[in-house]
Order: C-alpha cells, then sequence, then structure tokens
C-alpha cells in the first residue's frame, strides 16, 4: 500500500510509534510517506520507500498564530494526489484528524477517494481534547475518519465517555522492537554511573506535568536518606526538568542524580539500569514502561491510565496509587533488596515485551485493519 503518515516529530510517544510503525510497514513493502513539519526525530534516515514531505508553515504579518492545520491539509492533498496515496493515517487528533478530514473532502472533489484511519494516544483525548475550545471539532474529526484506533482499552473507554462518538474504535496497543530494546553488555558504562555497585534508578520522559518527574527525585530522596545505595538518571528534556534538578539540589542530593537530557540510543541507558519509575498522573499506555520492561527493567509505576494492561502488580513491576510516595519508595527498597523478587520481574516484564507486545505482533494488526478501513469505505463509494 501507498500509506500517509502525519504525526508530532518532535519527543513523545505518538511521534515514537507513528515513525516506528512507518519504518515496519516499509520494511514490509509499503510505500511510507511521512508529512510532518519537520523529520520525525526515530527516522534516521530515509530509504526507497520512506519519503518525508516537510509541512512549511507560513507566516504573515497579518497572521498572529501561524495556520499550522492548513498548511498541513493543503500539503496532505498535494502528496495524496501526486503520490497516489491509497490511505492517510494520522496520529494524535488534534488538528492531525482534522486535516486529514478536510483533506479528504478537498480531494473527493476532485474525484480522487482517500480514507482516514486516525490513531489517538492520549493527551489528545485525556488532556488537550476536553478542552472545550477543543471539543467539538474533535469529536467531529473522530466521527468523519474512516477508522479510528486507540493504544488502549481504556483509552477508548474514555473517548467513548468524553465524546459523542458513533463509531466503532480499535484498540492496537503500542509495540516494541525487542530485538533493538534487549539488555545489551554496558559493564563500563554501568561502572562509570555506579563506580561503586550502587543500583541505577532511572526515569524517562517529555517532563511535562502529567509525567511527575519531581516525585522521582522525591522517592530518590527517600531511599537515599536510608543510605541505600542508589544512583538516578533521569532522561529527557522538557518543562519540569528546572523543578526536578531544583528539587535535588534542595533535597542534598544532586551529587547522586544524573540529568542526561534528551538521549538516543535509549536502548543503552536502560540496559546499565536497575528499576523505572514512573509516577505519571495518566498514561494512556506508557511507551516508555514498555521500553524499559524490553530491556528487563522493572517499572514501579502510578496505577493509572493504561498502564495497569501493561503492568501486572507484583509480577512484571509494581503499581501504586497515584501521589503515594511511601508506596513508591517501598516498592523500589522491595526489589533492591530481594534478588530473587528481582530476577523474577526482570524475566516477566522482558517476557511481557515480547509475548504481547513484540513488533511483529502489532504491525500485522495495523496492515488488517488499513485493509479493512479500505475495502469498507471503497465499497461506500459504490
Ligand atoms: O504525553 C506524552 O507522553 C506524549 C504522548 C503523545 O501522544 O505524544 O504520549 C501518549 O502516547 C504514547 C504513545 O501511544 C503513550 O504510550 C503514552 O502513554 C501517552 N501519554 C500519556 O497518556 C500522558
Amino acid at each position: 500500500m501507498r500509506i500517509g503518515i502525519t504525526c508530532y516529530p518532535v519527543y513523545g510517544g505518538s511521534g515514537v510509534v507513528a515513525t516506528e510503525l512507518g519504518k515496519a510497514l516499509a520494511a514490509r513493502g509499503h510505500n511510507i510517506h511521512f508529512i510532518a513539519y519537520s523529520a520525525p526525530f526515530r527516522l534516521a534516515h530515509v530509504t526507497e520507500n520512506i519519503s518525508f514531505h516537510e509541512v512549511n508553515v507560513n507566516t504573515y504579518p497579518l497572521f498572529e498564530y501561524p495556520n499550522y492545520s492548513m498548511n498541513l491539509t493543503s500539503k496532505m492533498v498535494d502528496v495524496v494526489k501526486y503520490e497516489e496515496l491509497d490511505l492517510l493515517h494520522v496520529h494524535y487528533a488534534i488538528p492531525h484528524a482534522t486535516s486529514a478530514v478536510l483533506a479528504r473532502q478537498i480531494l473527493a472533489g476532485e474525484g480522487v477517494h482517500v480514507p482516514v484511519v486516525t490513531t489517538l494516544h492520549g493527551t489528545d483525548i485525556t488532556i488537550v481534547g476536553r478542552d472545550p475550545s477543543y471539543q467539538t471539532v474533535v469529536n467531529y474529526s473522530i466521527n468523519q475518519s474512516d477508522g479510528v484506533t486507540a493504544v488502549s482499552d481504556y483509552l477508548r473507554r474514555e473517548t467513548y465517555e468524553r465524546f459523542d462518538i458513533q463509531r466503532e474504535i480499535e484498540v492496537i496497543p503500542n509495540f516494541i522492537d525487542t530485538a533493538r530494546f534487549q539488555r545489551l553488555n554496558k559493564s563500563h558504562f554501568k561502572q562509570a554511573v555506579c563506580p561503586n555497585g550502587e543500583k541505577l534508578l532511572i526515569h524517562v520522559s517529555n517532563f511535562r506535568p502529567v509525567k511527575n518527574a519531581t516525585q522521582v527525585v522525591d522517592v530518590f530522596h527517600r531511599l537515599r536518606a536510608e543510605d541505600q545505595p542508589v544512583k538516578l538518571i533521569l532522561v529527557g528534556d522538557g518543562p519540569d526538568r528546572s523543578a526536578a534538578e531544583r528539587k535535588a539540589r534542595d533535597l542534598g542530593v544532586y551529587d547522586d542524580v544524573r540529568f542526561l537530557g534528551k538521549q538516543e540510543p535509549i536502548e543503552e541507558i536502560l540496559s546499565i539500569s536497575d528499576v523505572f519509575i514512573m509516577p505519571s498522573g495518566s498514561e494512556t499506555f506508557g511507551l516508555a514502561a514498555l521500553e524499559a520492561m524490553a530491556c528487563g527493567v522493572p517499572v514501579v509505576a502510578s496505577r493509572v491510565g493504561g498502564l495497569p494492561e501493561l503492568i501486572e502488580d507484583g509480577d512484571n513491576g509494581f503499581l501504586c496509587p497515584l501521589d503515594d510516595l511511601d508506596c513508591f519508595t517501598d516498592r523500589v527498597r522491595a526489589m533492591l533488596h530481594d534478588a530473587d523478587l528481582y530476577e523474577r520481574m526482570s524475566v516477566s516484564a522482558r517476557r511481557t515485551a515480547e509475548e504481547r507486545f513484540d513488533i511483529d505482533r502489532i504491525v500485522p494488526l495495523y496492515e488488517e485493519y488499513y485493509e479493512r478501513v479500505c475495502s469498507h469505505s471503497s465499497l461506500q463509494l459504490q
């Protein structure tokens, strides 16, 4: 198939999923056309059957705000027409689904038919999309898409609860390349970060407020106050990074904490880590947790959103009530002190990634879904 993929190209789960999906589909023989305002950060290079079409967001003195969604719509129209696309697959409802639905309408006027598949990822439904200034248009764009997928049962339920949705939503979870994300031998790196054999805690996120990154520092401080031999690495960047740094300084643990900023390849850092802490206030799936689990790093996470669909409490990680720092501290301590428990959880975390979320298991679900949507929408045309 010839597929157009639109996503936010910057750091963030939806962009990662869209890019990895495009790369995997290309490897399976499809022609992939990324349409975005810059090259997706996980798209290392274009290949014979991967192209990138940049959306130029024009400015004009009259426009106080740039019209990204209109520039995107025009680019979609051009790419569908000239590259003869069979399908547009957009990730994140705002404004990508809206632009795609409008592009489809413009193209229909020219006798070109292109179905639109929208994948809902998270904050487009749970936070931003619920804002009254967006809700009507998000609702419309979901209902007007030819196919809609959500990354967890939780997100599917939330979408039905919060919007007036008249159509089926298919659940296709996040996935992981378990050949790339596996525990690598990085003993020199580990020795450099933990010179005295300390255990290494890790947090990876975009440091948006929903990630509660400062709580990770709180938990770490509690463990250091007990003289636990631990170090902490925080990977990523975003609005709350300075607050987390300040907290580490105020609590006197800064010397044992490293803020690495945005990093690739993340699997090398996960490979020297022992426990991942994810105290998010909301998480529709938790791709960062899955990446850790694939590298055999068990996760202690909040019992929110779609995380219980990935983490089975006491089996492949631990779940704690939201904001319950005592629980987070206890569970991390338990894993660090009980080698048998740790080993069991680490093995089970890796097994979960392999058996339920491997890229080779999930990508065919998208292919089957595309086939279904395309044949259904061409039947409707007849
Ligand atoms: O908020 C983020 O972390 C980024 C956001 C996105 O849409 O870029 O991530 C969401 O989508 C990911 C991929 O489907 C999910 O794994 C994340 O759980 C989800 N984030 C939230 O729900 C907060």
